[in-house]
């Protein structure tokens, strides 16, 4: 579509070394994604899983302490072992996440060892395929004359997409293509079944996932079916009659989920849920489950990329614009109810009762990058770094260990544990989830961060997130080498050092919150050029040894929401950089609702490498509404406010519930 060759770049071409971004690489590899095979394996019996309402355990009837059962599931599914499906319906897609996340561990260090497993579980995967391509342990062992007929509620398509990404990924990673081949049987099935033709189902998943996997499944075949089947899934969903209406008359009502949803399960969440309330083209605000929206919205860009349809590309950035602007959270958090995890209206952002999984943030970064790989735009590198650095990392603990699934603003463990709207709020991050989407999606995004840090146009190298690494990148004209090395998030000095002589751009990121104060140095000599769109573009004939310094605006400031933010009035938030900063009881006290951060305040940035992995604090004089008298009335006619200065210490966002359970909030009130 494009006139211009706009790519990511590739895992295998990008190392990144030290700092924050580094270290969480590094430990994922060495941690999380050994831990998530011993989970799927049922091997980590001390990994208590989550089962709260709001992560489906108790749907499933998942509450025996089994992390997974997603290996055994495929092993009955396949005739090696007995025993019935146990988990999510969409258990599956823990594994294909998994398997995703191991190739492009590979991509970046070729593993045997790592090879060896995944050859195995793809001879596994093989075995549990039926005769006709069919993949999916649930309903291969559970409802095996029922494929196809809930796609509201079953995620089969979902499973299968996930499964493809997987597929893609490991023949990318190793050029093995077994999986890959186990996968085209799948597609072509899915392709047999689903279509505009006569005789096939017209319907769309109740899950989007597959259409972005088809996409990178055309990628890899030159398959143009897949394409076309993407793109037939994105045009279909929410035309008339609804899809979903007809099935679930077909099915005679008959429901997965209903114990969750009822009394019709998912299909009681209404059209807006599953974004089938309009066609997707005559969206303008993203509705319903906020996960579902977002992968919607990347396999949209995606295909509207492919296939030069200029109306589906700005709906997405319609999508998109409306989302950063009133719907999302200073923390990249998305979706505002745990109620069916869903978007609810402009400028409704609860901090306390807010869902903000940490999938959708996740997929907020998939969103971000290809719309990166239609126009560079400073303002989606801004959104996709805000979702990183803030809600994705804080979905995981330090030690890798334990996972958030609800990214909440802010936190008071007793009203967790009291008050049943809050319940979804948890402290401390459990050690797994009987719905356990968000690790693996964590997992596969962390490995796959290479792509995400810079876009190549043409001739043109855009650095779209800061971090250490060495990047040996494939512009249109020729081959180049480069080497970022900083301290970000927690230094705004960054040295980029070019390694290959020749005629191309280096376009920098000026983040919004720097936009007015910046500087930047080509061997010592000043940068005239001003940003266009969040990028300054250095068009150079360079040499190797060339160095260019950038300093952004690393003073820490405070943050006020839009007034129509109505939780949010008369509150102040603290960023440094990219980083929002939180108050956390182990520092400051109990009782952070009596916080105030006066407009005078200073506030000091304080390096902390001792602290956390290494974190800035940010200190400040704050004051403390003291507390009444134990007895005293609930309300009272005069306010007997006194209030005492207090030290008060901010940390990262990130870095929050690392320490036990504590209270925890981002905005504070201001006098
Ligand atoms: O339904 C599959 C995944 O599980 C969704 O993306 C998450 O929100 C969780 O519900
Ligand atoms: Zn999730």
């Amino acid at each position: 579509m494009a006139e211009h060759y706009i790519a990511s770049a590739k895992i295998q071409d990008v190392t990144i070394s030290e700092g924050l971004l580094g270290r969480v690489s590094r430990l994922v590899k060495e941690q999380v994604l050994p831990y998530q095979w011993e989970i799927l394996n049922d091997l980590a019996k001390d990994a208590v899983p989550d089962h709260s309402i709001e992560n489906f355990s108790v749907a499933e009837g998942n509450d025996e302490g089994f992390p997974s059962h997603c290996i055994a599931n495929f092993k009955i599914a396949a005739g090696d072992e007995k025993g019935d499906f146990y988990g999510m319906v969409f258990q599956d897609s823990d594994l294909a996440k998994w398997l995703e996340a191991v190739s492009y561990q590979i991509m970046s260090a070729p593993d045997p060892e790592l090879e060896k497993t995944v050859d195995e579980t793809i001879d596994l995967i093989g075995r549990a395929q039926q005769e006709d391509g069919y993949l999916n342990t649930y309903f291969t062992i559970k409802e095996p004359g029922n494929r196809f007929t809930n796609l509201c509620e079953c995620h089969e398509l979902y499973c299968a997409g996930h499964m493809m990404e997987a597929a893609v990924a490991y023949y990318r990673a190793t050029g093995k293509d077994k999986l890959l081949k186990i996968m085209c049987r799948m597609a072509d099935l899915i392709d047999q079944n689903f279509g505009p033709e006569e005789n096939k189902r017209h319907g769309y998943p109740g899950h989007e996932e597959i259409e972005l996997a088809l996409v990178k499944m055309y990628e890899a075949t030159q398959e143009e079916r897949y394409l076309k089947l993407a793109k037939y899934f994105i045009d279909e969903r929410g035309t008339k009659p609804l899809y979903f209406d007809i099935e679930f008359e077909k099915r005679n009502h008959a429901s997965h989920f209903s114990y969750l949803y009822p009394p019709y399960g998912m299909y009681s969440n209404g059209p807006k849920y599953a974004q089938y309330h309009l066609p997707i083209r005559e969206q303008k605000t993203f509705e319903g489950h906020a996960v579902r929206c977002m992968y919607m919205a990347s396999g949209a860009v995606d295909v509207a990329r492919l296939t030069g349809d200029q109306k589906l590309l700005e709906t997405c950035r319609e999508l998109y614009r409306n989302m950063v602007q009133r719907r999302m959270y200073l923390t990249g958090g998305i979706g505002s109810t745990p109620k069916a995890e869903m978007f609810t209206s402009d400028y409704d952002l609860p901090n306390d009762m807010v869902y903000g999984e940490t999938c959708a943030s996740v997929g907020m970064m998939f969103f971000t990058k290809r719309l990166l790989e239609t126009e560079p735009k400073g303002d989606y590198a801004d959104t996709m770094e805000r979702a990183l650095l803030n809600t994705c990392l804080a979905g995981m603990s330090l030690d890798g260990k334990s996972f958030f699934y609800v990214n909440p603003l802010e936190v008071d463990p007793i009203v967790s544990k009291e008050n049943p709207d809050r319940a979804h709020v948890l402290p401390v991050r459990p050690a797994w989830f009987g719905c356990a989407c968000c690790p693996p999606n964590l997992s596969r995004m962390i490995t796959s961060l290479a792509e995400y840090i810079y876009t190549i146009r043409d001739n043109e190298v855009y650095l779209n997130l800061y971090m250490s690494n060495h990047a040996k990148l494939c512009l249109k004209d020729r081959e180049i080498e480069l080497d970022v090395l900083t301290e970000y998030p927690y230094e705004g000095l960054i040295k980029i050092q070019i390694q290959s002589d020749g005629d191309y751009s280096i376009c920098f990121r000026i983040p919004s919150w720097s936009k007015d104060k910046w500087s930047g140095e080509i061997n010592g000599r000043e940068v005239v050029e001003k940003p266009e769109e969040g990028f300054v573009r250095l068009e150079r004939s360079w040499k190797k040894g060339d160095t260019i310094l950038l300093e952004l605006d690393f003073e820490p400031k405070r943050v006020y929401a839009n007034p129509r933010v109505s939780k949010d009035v008369g509150k102040v938030a603290v960023q440094c950089g990219p980083l929002v900063y939180c108050l956390e009881e182990k520092d400051n006290g109990k009782g952070l609702q009596r916080i105030y951060l006066p407009k005078e305040a200073q506030l000091q940035l304080v390096r902390r490498k001792d602290k956390l992995e290494g974190i800035n604090e940010i200190h400040t004089k704050g004051l403390r509404l003291s507390e009444l008298e134990e007895d005293s009335a609930l309300y009272i006619p005069d306010a007997l406010w006194s209030y005492e200065t207090v030290d008060l210490v901010f940390i990262p966002y990130y870095a929050w519930a690392n320490r036990g359970e504590n209270e925890m909030t981002v905005w504070i009130h201001e006098k």
